[in-house]
């Protein structure tokens, strides 16, 4: 083709036009090029990645008020990932997104007026693009990012996106809100990554948890890199050692990690065929531990399905608005005399003036009367903290100790209510009012209030008077059926297997690894290699499998088995858990016919830590607190490096045994290790866990099971009551010899003394008839640690709470 002939005369030039027309070229564009630019009047003029997932432009954020933003194109409502100058909107006519020709991204008002920019004018800026990854960069010639969106990120964190030393998440300040609240997650000067409340009057860290140390929290200060990030297939690393998966963790779902209004840091799923997000990762299942929530005074607890707010007596909201403004006193302080109310389960975080240990409740109360700036002190077992300032509080069955607030002598301190706290059950079908649905309810609550994040139209944080004086923060908004269902691929990871996947899975249930009470076990390798243990029920089993397990397949801790899964067709009632490789505790100290060799001491007392961890985080920080009710050796596993994994925990309910409204039902535990509450009327709680644990400490030490601590025709209760007696007696006689003769002679002496007398002295206050008088498995967790004597491994632990 020598000469072009005449169409090409005329098509060259219409190519031309075609590719320079902004409209017709921006439509499915991922760049901007020089001299090109954004206006806020197309809806249509966007950048689109090049898989689609994310969009960029102009973000409308309230009447003609508009931000410059990245959001996710595939969320039902969209989602925005990342905003350029969160409070600073800009009009709805006139203004432009523009890359200029000089190589500055900048965003003008209608006036064209500057109000944000890359600061990347004389550079080699060549053009501005939005990657698959959702991050906008700047870029030279060479390819080279000049300015990135992924450098400063506002409240979410994509796959890929690190963190980073000079990096600080802050929450939005409402649901559906650009601008910036009082949360923040940042890397401290120890380099240990944290949650902090900042705000306009206080401001304190909630996670990891402030009531233990750095390396009580499984944290690290040692590595200065100060860098973490998520992965695509969900998995969060850091270099202070924190680690989580996503629930579904695995490629291909769109994530996102958000440090939301109310200061929790969520990972979310997108669901692509409903286009909604799901939670796979929480970093505080238990609301009320996140500071700040009710404000000053305020205190924070759990009501049948919601998280809610109340001011102690003779005070009143600040602002009936908000929540966050806390209570104000509806009486004169005066400092010229004293009297104490008493709050009981309630605890105020923080402030505290100075602390105490072992001193009365009336020489503790003396010390706060002495300071007028005293406003409170809070009494737990001997120890006094007198507070400057009442904040963070909370309520719940589980918090030790008692508030006292500070009122003039002339305030009646009698007859006015504490707040009701409910005591957590072991068997939701005691009580069908709270039901486990209801109580699990309080959990969609606010993923109900977070959906209003999405949704925009009920972005209110409503606030009803309650009939007594309590008030909702987040009141439910829509039917259970929807919630439900958002509830269910909260667990999606946690799924339904078939009869026919897990036959094949165990290759016909040939190889068996175990047998006990709740049914025989066999390992298998699922399709996606996963290597777990599958629990045949067999047919007594009441309630849908699935809805009983639902909740306990969210579980997640380094000491509880993960549940993966079920199966339930027709008589056919399975368990898919992950696989434990060293079997169960009791053939490893009992050493079941020789085959074992013994337990060293070093695996024994890390047992006793990760037992004492798992439990309290059953006890503790679980949604439901939820009781294990037969802690034995028989259902703690060890892993290949003798990590302890809790088993069975939340299938007490399952059981048919317990058939409400006969005495024998409401057993559940194993002869020898049941707390004395079980046979008697009292309610069972939490502290029958720890009783089987003071029984499970015992028999480590001592190297043998409780039935071989039956004398002749004795009864094993009797046995172990006089044995804990005689323990008793031991460790108030000062003496040490003793100690010899209570462990496990296998050892040779090869113990650590004072560890042993501490897990003797554990397992004597555990083993306490009174339920009253045993600790909480915090508690434990607290000592067992102070008394962990790896080098390295842990500091002193912080007096000050
Ligand atoms: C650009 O520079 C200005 C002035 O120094 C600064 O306030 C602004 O934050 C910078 N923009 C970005 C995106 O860093
Ligand atoms: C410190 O953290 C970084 C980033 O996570 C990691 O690559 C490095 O191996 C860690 N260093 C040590 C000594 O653990
Ligand atoms: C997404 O939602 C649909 C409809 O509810 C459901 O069937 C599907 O399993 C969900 N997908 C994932 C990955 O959770
Ligand atoms: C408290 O004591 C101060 C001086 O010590 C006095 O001026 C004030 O009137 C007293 N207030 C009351 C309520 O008794
Ligand atoms: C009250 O306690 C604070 C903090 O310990 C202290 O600074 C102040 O001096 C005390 N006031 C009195 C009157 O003792
Ligand atoms: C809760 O229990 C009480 C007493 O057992 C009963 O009167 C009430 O109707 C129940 N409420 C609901 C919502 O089931
Ligand atoms: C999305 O927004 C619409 C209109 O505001 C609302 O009706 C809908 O419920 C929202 N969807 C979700 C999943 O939040
Ligand atoms: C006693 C016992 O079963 N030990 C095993 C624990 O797990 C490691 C690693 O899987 C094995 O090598 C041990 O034999």
């Amino acid at each position: 083709m020598k000469n072009p002939s005449p169409l090409t005369n005329i098509f060259i030039p219409l190519l031309l036009f075609l590719l320079l027309s902004p409209s017709a070229s921006r439509a499915e564009q991922s760049f901007l090029s020089k001299g090109s630019s954004l206006s806020v009047e197309d809806a249509s003029d966007i950048l689109i990645s090049p898989s689609r997932s994310y969009a960029c432009g102009f973000y409308n954020i309230g009447s003609n008020a508009y931000a410059f933003s990245i959001w996710f194109s595939d969320s039902v409502n969209k989602t925005v990932a990342w905003t350029a100058i969160q409070d600073h909107p800009v009009n709805g006519h006139g203004s432009k997104i523009s890359f200029r020709k000089d190589g500055d991204m900048i965003l003008a008002d209608t006036d064209g007026k500057v109000v944000w920019s890359t600061n990347t004018s004389s550079t080699q800026a060549d053009r501005v693009q939005l990657l698959d990854t959702g991050n906008l960069v700047v870029k030279d010639p060479s390819g080279k990012i000049l300015w990135q969106s992924f450098d400063s990120p506002t409240d979410t964190l994509l796959p890929k996106q690190p963190i980073t030393k000079t990096i600080r998440i802050a929450s939005a300040a409402a649901p559906g809100s650009l601008s910036s609240g009082y949360y923040g997650l940042y890397f401290d000067n120890d380099n240990v990554l944290r949650l902090i409340y900042d705000g306009p009057e206080v401001s304190s860290i909630y996670w990891p948890n402030p009531d233990y140390d750095v390396f009580a929290n499984d944290r690290t200060i040692y590595n200065s890199s100060r860098y973490a990030v998520l992965d695509e297939m969900g998995n969060f690393f850091s270099s202070d050692q924190l680690a989580f998966s996503a629930s579904d963790m695995g490629s291909g779902n769109l994530r996102r990690l958000t440090l939301d209004y109310d200061g929790n840091l969520r990972l979310y799923s997108l669901n692509e065929s409903k286009r909604t997000w799901s939670v796979t990762w929480e970093a505080l299942p238990q609301l009320c531990r996140i500071h700040g929530l009710c404000g000053r005074n305020g205190i924070c607890t759990y009501m049948r399905s919601n998280v809610v707010c109340s001011c102690p007596p003779h005070y009143e909201m600040s602002d009936r608005r908000d929540w966050r403004k806390g209570c104000k006193r509806k009486f004169h302080m005066s400092c010229n005399t004293t009297s104490f109310l008493e709050l009981p389960k309630t605890d105020f975080w923080g402030y505290d003036l100075t602390y105490w240990e072992s001193i009365s409740l009336e020489d503790c109360k003396k010390t706060c009367e002495e300071n007028c700036s005293c406003e409170g002190i809070r009494y737990v077992s001997g120890k006094c903290y007198p507070k400057s300032l009442l904040s963070n509080g909370r309520a719940s069955p589980d918090t030790p100790g008692i508030t006292y607030l500070r009122m003039p002598a002339s305030m009646s301190t009698s007859g006015s209510s504490a707040p009701q706290i409910h005591e957590p059950i072991c068997n939701a079908r005691e009580d069908e009012n709270s039901s486990g649905k209801t109580r699990w309810a309080y959990f969609y609550g606010f993923i109900s209030a977070f959906g209003a994040i999405e949704s925009q139209q009920d972005r209110r944080m409503d606030c009803n008077p309650g009939s007594s004086g309590w008030w909702f923060i987040f009141r439910r908004e829509r039917k259970p059926t929807s919630l439900e269902e958002g509830y269910r691929s909260i667990s999606s990871q946690f799924r339904r297997f078939t009869y026919k996947e897990l036959k094949r899975a165990t290759r016909k249930f040939m190889d068996e690894i175990g047998r006990g009470g709740a049914g025989v076990v066999y390992k298998g390798v699922l399709d996606d290699k996963r290597v777990v243990a599958v629990k045949k029920l067999g047919d007594a089993i009441q309630g849908e499998l699935g809805a009983e397990l639902s909740l306990i397949g969210r579980i997640y801790h380094k000491n509880l088995v993960r549940i993966w899964g079920f199966c339930s067709e027709g008589a056919h009632n399975l368990l898919v858990t992950e696989y434990v490789a060293n079997g169960s505790l009791d053939k490893h100290i009992f050493g079941e016919h020789g085959t074992a060799s013994v337990l060293g001491w070093s695996e024994r007392f890390k047992i006793a830590v990760g037992v004492a961890q798992g439990l309290a985080y059953l006890h503790h920080e679980c949604l439901e607190w939820v009781i294990h009710c037969d802690v034995k050796p028989e259902n703690i596993l060890l892993d290949g490096e003798f990590e302890p994994k809790i088993a069975d925990f939340g299938l007490a309910k399952l059981s048919k045994r317990d058939v409400v409204g006969s005495d024998i039902s409401r057993i559940r535990g194993t002869r020898g290790y049941m707390a004395p509450e079980w046979t008697t009327n009292l309610p069972i709680t939490a502290k029958v866990d720890v009783y089987s644990y003071g029984v499970v400490l015992l028999e480590m030490v001592k190297g043998s099971g409780v039935s071989n601590l039956m004398v002749h025709e004795e009864e094993v209760e009797g046995t172990l009551k006089s044995l804990v007696r005689m323990l008793k007696g031991k460790l108030e006689s000062g003496e040490e010899s003793w100690v010899e003769e209570i462990v496990d002679s296998r050892l040779n002496g090869h113990f650590n003394c004072k560890q042993a007398e501490k897990l003797v002295e554990i397992a004597v206050s555990c083993l306490e008839e009174d339920r009253n008088k045993r600790p909480t498995m915090d508690s434990v967790v607290h000592s067992l640690l102070s008394y962990d004597d790896e080098p390295s491994s842990h500091e002193k632990l912080a007096v000050n709470r």
